[in-house]
Order: C-alpha cells, then sequence, then structure tokens
C-alpha cells in the first residue's frame, strides 16, 4: 500500500526498524515462539527479554497501525481484544497475579518496531518508576 510505503520510508529514515518484520513472524517467514494465537492476535516471545516472562502482542491485521500514538477510532476494538488477549497470556504463562503491560509509543518511548505491539512482561518484581 503507498501508505504503509510511506510510513516505511519515513521510519528508515528515521533509523528505525522495519514494521514490516512482524508482517513476516505472522506469516511464518520469520520464526518465532509463538505462546498464544487467536483470529486477531498473534502473541510470541520476545527475542531480548526483560523479564523471564516477555511475550509481544501484535494484531495480525495492522491496518495502519504503527503506534499507539497514531491510533484512530476504527483500531478501537482491536485494543480491547489486545488487552483481554495480553491477560490470557498472562494465565497462560502462570504471572496473572502481577504482571505489567508495555507499548511504546514513538521516539522518545524507544518504539522500535513500528507495528503495533503490546510487551507482556512479568516472573519477577517490577520496579516503578519504568526507566
Ligand atoms: P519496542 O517497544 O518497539 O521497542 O519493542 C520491540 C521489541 O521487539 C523489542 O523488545 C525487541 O526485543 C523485540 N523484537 C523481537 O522480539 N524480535 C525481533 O526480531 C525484533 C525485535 I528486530
Amino acid at each position: 500500500m503507498v501508505t504503509d510505503s510511506l510510513v516505511y520510508m519515513g521510519q528508515q529514515a528515521r533509523g528505525h526498524c522495519l514494521w514490516s518484520l512482524f508482517d513476516k513472524i505472522i506469516s511464518r517467514e520469520i520464526p518465532s515462539t509463538v505462546v498464544y494465537e487467536d483470529d486477531k492476535v498473534l502473541a510470541f516471545r520476545d527475542i531480548n527479554p526483560q523479564a523471564p516472562v516477555h511475550v509481544l502482542l501484535i494484531p495480525k491485521v495492522r491496518d495502519g497501525l504503527t503506534e499507539l500514538g497514531k491510533a484512530e477510532l476504527k483500531h478501537e476494538d482491536i485494543f480491547g481484544h489486545l488487552l483481554y488477549a495480553a491477560k490470557i497470556v498472562a494465565e497462560k504463562e502462570g504471572i496473572v497475579d502481577g504482571f505489567r503491560v508495555v507499548i511504546n509509543s514513538g521516539v522518545s518511548a524507544c518504539q522500535s518496531v513500528y507495528h503495533l505491539h503490546l510487551h507482556v512482561l512479568g516472573g519477577r518484581q517490577m520496579k516503578w518508576p519504568p526507566g
């Protein structure tokens, strides 16, 4: 899509990873350790875990949703679905009694992959404030 191409060029210019990387994880072109999947979301282990449990949840259809800060009203349903899926992942991973959900949005939040994703972190005592 033209819009996606423009987003891609914009992110490349700012030195970010390809957003299409997570598309390739969805299509299984790039292998990942999937921990949960339904018709709308895929959850897989982060390759650089920041906690004993560190799972990423992504919408299977990106629909232009590169980052939370660029979300539109049409995306509201997928946010609800992603959050509920995060709770299912926490249950499956045995951390439902204490876990953290993080969305990095934009450069100053250190977002590196511009395909919307939630981090589910747990399995250790979390600290506050985050870095
Ligand atoms: P961020 O919120 O955009 O910074 O998070 C991107 C995450 O994607 C980060 O935690 C990476 O370790 C993770 N990741 C991955 O799991 N597999 C990959 O191939 C790449 C990044 I590139």
